[in-house]
């Protein structure tokens, strides 16, 4: 322990804290832009600048250990000028049209300089040139960007992407592409992680809100909106609507007036794609167990881009399975527009994700397999929800709960958990289990691979074999998992990878709060539906039992594999 004071409050912290700690510890509100824990405390905003008596200069307190005795003072004169100047010039190299920005409310940079009293500044406004290209799932406006390097160190140390540096062009220096590329030339898995850990609006999705007001207000045109597993942990946080008031029948009940027409349950999908893929597993099985790979999971498309770039060698052995996203795009041009009796040609298929890659992923020329359009035609991320839900200004509180429309609009406690890490293959085991032993899992038998740790392992049996799987989140984990599973140092038979640090829960399109990691507190909310869901396992689902019945036959069957497998994935 070191004790010190903070604003002459006395104060001990763990030895090796940080000044800022030290601060926290002592309730001093201490401003601070770029810092985050542990993955970047550089100092290099400036704005957590505290006076320690006995130094002439000020200190950044994220980065500078607290001493035995210090005596440090947060807002002293000196201390409040020196905040002011750094604002001040940080201020100058950023876009400041504040009303026009995403991050507007929810912006750390504004918050610091409203919280200063800042209303005018002395220097001239001087910002780099913009340039990025319009159609990119990812948006970089470096007029906004502050230099403060969190998304250069989220993507190299938690996503192993190494997308962002530091780039010098002419007389500025930037945070861009690295090596001065395209954004289209380098390997960005779209997670969205930079953006979520961005302190202003620097990086943004692209917005596609008016493509789904064109189709809203398109009389031939009849829409259909999915909804993602994980977005009700999340989709009420601007509203500060808690988990048990942020419903997904309140989603439901907020979008319907806004004039969709079908509003349904990627759940449903979630489970279909259990179906498929549990089957895939059992045929893949004999290979692992012959030493060979082990399947992967093929629902992330962050993950699916990674491993295409980063480990060529596993691709084939990823499951042809399609996303749950996919799924439903494709069910919702053939067996959905069949059972409604409409022309699939005229159906708008949307679908509301915690996540950025799967804007990408809608758009591969190799996912329209129902009639030849894309099976999805658009996908808005939580964050252009929530927007769109405020522009029709929808009164969300006001809100009762509304259904699903039905088949389509029943999902199981399987599906549900697809949204945290480890719910897949959780999921998965319950119906392999299933398929093998003929009976029902015992409840929470596998819940061995739940949890935040980034990289999991577990064994089962499974009707005298013995199942070796493992589970990853954040590429970074992945990375290691893949590199030991090539070397020949660790034999699975499934793995489950998720690009987002806690699965989609912690997925790049979510709302954000700055400095936060909310994965596992969501995480735990859909382990709570799962719980107290009325089915439980995938094959359960009456909605997936009727569609088997009346469309697809049975898993991996000929119509199955058309609809609902690729092995391109992009
Ligand atoms: Fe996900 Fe999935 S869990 S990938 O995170 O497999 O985005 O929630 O919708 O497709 O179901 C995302 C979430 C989501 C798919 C499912
Ligand atoms: Fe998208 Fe989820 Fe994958 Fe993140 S973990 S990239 S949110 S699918």
């Amino acid at each position: 322990q070191v004790t010190l004071t903070v604003d002459g409050r006395e104060v001990s912290v763990p030895a090796g804290s940080t000044i800022l700690d030290a601060c926290r510890e002592a309730d001093a509100d201490v401003p601070t832009l770029c810092y985050l824990r542990e993955l970047n405390e550089i100092g290099s905003c400036r704005v957590c600048v505290v006076e320690v008596k006995g130094f002439d200069r000020l200190v950044a307190s994220c980065n500078n250990l607290a001493v035995d005795g210090m005596e440090v003072l947060t807002n002293s004169p000196k201390v409040r000028m020196a905040r002011r100047t750094n604002m001040e010039l940080l201020l100058s190299q950023h876009d400041v049209a504040c009303t026009t920005c995403v991050r507007s409310g929810n912006c750390s940079l504004q918050e610091v300089a409203n919280d200063l009293g800042i209303v005018d500044f002395e220097y001239d406004t001087d910002l780099p040139p913009k340039r990025w290209p319009r159609d990119f799932p990812l948006i970089r406006n470096n007029q906004k960007c502050i230099k403060c390097m969190r998304c250069v160190q989220v993507c190299d140390k938690v996503q192993a992407s190494h997308v962002w540096d530091i780039t010098n062009r002419a007389t500025h220096t930037l945070v861009d592409v690295a090596g001065g590329r395209d954004i289209h030339d380098v390997d960005c898995t779209l997670c969205g992680q930079c953006i979520t850990h961005c302190p202003v609006g620097a990086l943004r999705e692209r917005d596609d809100v008016m493509t789904v007001y064109d189709a809203l207000a398109d009389p031939d045109v009849t829409t259909i909106v999915q909804i993602a597993p994980s977005v009700r942990t999340a989709w009420g946080d601007h509203w500060g609507l808690k988990g048990d008031e942020a419903t997904v029948g309140r989603l439901v009940a907020a979008l319907r007036p806004m004039g969709f027409d079908y509003i349904v349950n990627t759940d449903f999908s979630a489970d279909l794609t259990i179906m498929e893929e549990g089957s895939e597993l059992l045929r893949h099985l004999p290979k692992s167990q012959a030493g060979g790979y082990p399947m992967f999971t093929s629902c992330c498309p962050g993950w699916v881009r990674f491993v295409k770039s980063h480990y060529p060698e596993l691709v084939d052995d990823v499951s042809t399975s399609k996303s749950p996203q996919q799924m439903f795009g494709a069910i919702v041009k053939s067996y959905y527009a069949e059972y409604l009796g409409l022309d699939p040609h005229k159906i708008f298929s949307l679908s509301i994700m915690p996540c950025v890659a799967k804007k990408a992923e809608y758009a591969y020329p190799t996912m329209r397999d129902a009639c030849g359009d894309p099976d999805v035609d658009c996908v808005l991320t939580v964050r252009e929800v929530e927007r769109m839900l405020r522009a029709d200004h929808v009164d969300v509180r006001a809100l009762g709960e509304e259904p699903f429309d039905e088949p389509l609009g029943i999902g199981t406690g399987a599906g549900v958990i697809f949204g945290a890490t480890g719910g897949v293959m959780e999921a998965a085991l319950r119906t392999a289990h299933y398929l093998v032993t003929g009976k029902a899992p015992a409840a929470d038998m596998f819940s061995d691979v739940r949890g935040l740790r980034g990289w999991k392992e577990a064994t089962f049996d499974l009707a005298g074999t013995k199942l070796r799987v493992a589970v990853a989140s954040g590429l970074a984990n992945a990375d290691a998992l893949c590199k030991a599973v090539v070397a020949g140092e660790v034999s699975y038979d499934f793995v489950e990878v998720m690009a987002c640090p806690g699965g989609c829960v912690g997925g790049g399109g979510q709302p954000i709060h700055d400095g936060e990691e909310l994965a596992g507190a969501r995480g735990k909310a859909l382990y709570g539906l799962d719980r107290v869901s009325k089915y439980r396992n995938s094959y359960e689902n009456p909605d997936i039992v009727r569609c088997y019945q009346e469309y697809l036959g049975e898993p991996l069957s000929e119509r199955a594999e058309e609809l609902l497998h690729t092995d391109q994935h992009g």
